[in-house]
């Protein structure tokens, strides 16, 4: 373990805190709060500096809409290096919005529950830090129940997403079987983030007139999910969302457990469970392929692409013992190999691969953190280990950067390290691997 690492990666989630309580995810490309990034950061922080993590829930819970909707970004403050700001967003369409806290209209993955686990587990302090879940576990509670009322419109235990920056993947390949399906208008915006980063590691122009598309077409239903469910041309089952609202619902079983009492919510979180993880199976998982896939609900149809989501569910619990064998297997067959670390963010073997391009291919820590603990808990300690020392070469070999080349190869005569530089849940999530 490298001391000096520890205090780099310390110190980034320290220049990278806000005073307003909240964490950035780096410098100048993301100038506010992300969802899922917090939760990451809230556990970095729970390794040195508990009072930290709290803030960051409390800031991120603050933002919690009357429905219980958490959205995806909360702009704290102003900001002019990015684009689309509030302004473009409009969250304050719809009535349930939060009055006090600028928003995205559109969420992002479930994280809260388990990050709340996690940081019970890592807290010294049992007592105040289940005072602290006292305090917050009802508002993750409300926020499921959002979305197990709201974006389930066909009752399956499986909710949808209406946006590909709802899933985090942002620029997966596996959406360009959507984009085909659509003809957006060529906006003339001034993006911010091409000017930060190399445009050939970011998203196109063409994409973003996608991106944008869909959300004027949810402004103009007010936000409104059974609108949006309607209307929207991006309306999808996301495995990594999915399973992440799944992990989240068992830590919220198990910290209510915990806590005691509150027996109506467990029973609610267990009826969810069983359904939800039934469905999953049954569902998204892809025999042929050894993965599990997306479904396109606008357009009823499968999406049989392979992604690192498609190995997420292992971080669930969701396969059984011979479904993880067969999704293990696709992984070290087309993901793996000497050549390259694992594990790239797209199938390797497709033409729609790209190393070096935002979600279209490159390493990301958070996804290598998901399939290290989900390997663990299956039993693939070796597989698992490789997992994390791949993670930790990567940043020992490039720094703290938001995604990196898989392979080994580039690292022989260039930085393999892309986006953005000093990345928060690169620091936070590289703190937590250490740990453990
Ligand atoms: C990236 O997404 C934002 C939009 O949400 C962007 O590109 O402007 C994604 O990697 C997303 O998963 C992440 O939460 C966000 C901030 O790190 O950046």
């Amino acid at each position: 373990m490298s001391i000096r690492l520890i205090e780099q990666a310390q110190n980034i989630l320290n220049t990278n805190f806000q005073s307003g309580g909240y964490t950035i995810p780096c410098k100048g490309l993301y100038p506010f709060q992300w969802k899922w990034d917090a939760g990451f950061i809230a556990i970095g922080y729970a390794h040195y500096d508990i009072e930290k993590a709290k803030t960051e829930i409390n800031s991120l819970l603050s933002s919690q809409w009357l429905n219980g909707f958490i959205p995806h970004i909360v702009f704290h403050q102003e900001s002019d290096t990015y684009f689309p700001g509030p302004d473009f967003h409009q969250a304050e369409l719809n009535p349930l919005s939060n009055e006090n806290y600028p928003s995205t209209g559109m969420t992002q993955p479930p994280v809260v529950g388990f990050t709340l686990e996690k940081m019970y587990h890592i807290a010294k302090d049992k007592k105040d830090i289940l005072q602290f879940i006292q305090q917050n576990i009802d508002k993750v509670y409300t926020n499921h129940n959002y979305f197990y009322t709201n974006r389930d419109p066909k009752n399956e235990g499986l909710v949808y997403i209406y946006h590909n920056w709802e899933s985090g993947t942002d620029n997966s390949p596996v959406w360009d079987d959507i984009w085909a399906t659509m003809n957006p208008p060529e906006y003339k915006v001034e993006r911010k983030d091409i000017k930060i980063i190399d445009p050939s590691e970011r998203p196109t122009n063409r994409e973003y007139d996608h991106y944008l598309y869909i959300i004027d077409i949810a402004k103009e239903h007010k936000y409104d999910d059974i609108k949006i469910a309607e209307n929207s041309p991006f309306l999808v089952q996301d495995p990594l969302f999915n399973t992440l609202l799944i992990k989240s619902n068992q830590s919220l079983i198990n910290l209510y457990k915990v806590l005691g009492g509150n027996e109506d919510k467990i029973k609610q979180l267990e009826e969810w469970q069983s359904k939800s993880i039934n469905s999953f199976n049954n569902k998204l998982y892809n025999a042929d392929l050894g993965a599990y896939v997306y479904y396109d609900l606008r357009n009823e149809k499968y999406i049989n692409q392979i992604s690192s989501s498609s190995f997420a569910p292992l971080y669930a619990g969701i396969p059984s013992k011979d479904q993880a064998s067969k999704i293990v297997k696709t992984m070290l067959d087309k993901f793996g190999g000497e050549n390259r670390y694992l594990c790239a963010s797209f199938d390797p073997d497709s033409s729609r691969f790209n190393p070096k391009k935002y979600w279209r291919g490159p390493v990301w820590i958070n996804m290598n953190w998901f399939l290290y603990y989900g390997l663990l808990d299956y039993g693939y300690v070796d597989l698992a280990n490789n997992i994390k020392s791949d993670s930790i070469e990567l940043i020992t070999k490039a720094g703290f950067y938001e995604y990196f080349n898989p392979n080994k190869e580039v690292y022989k005569y260039e930085n393999g390290g892309y986006g953005g530089s000093d990345f928060s849940w690169t620091a936070a999530l590289y703190i937590d691997l250490i740990n453990n």
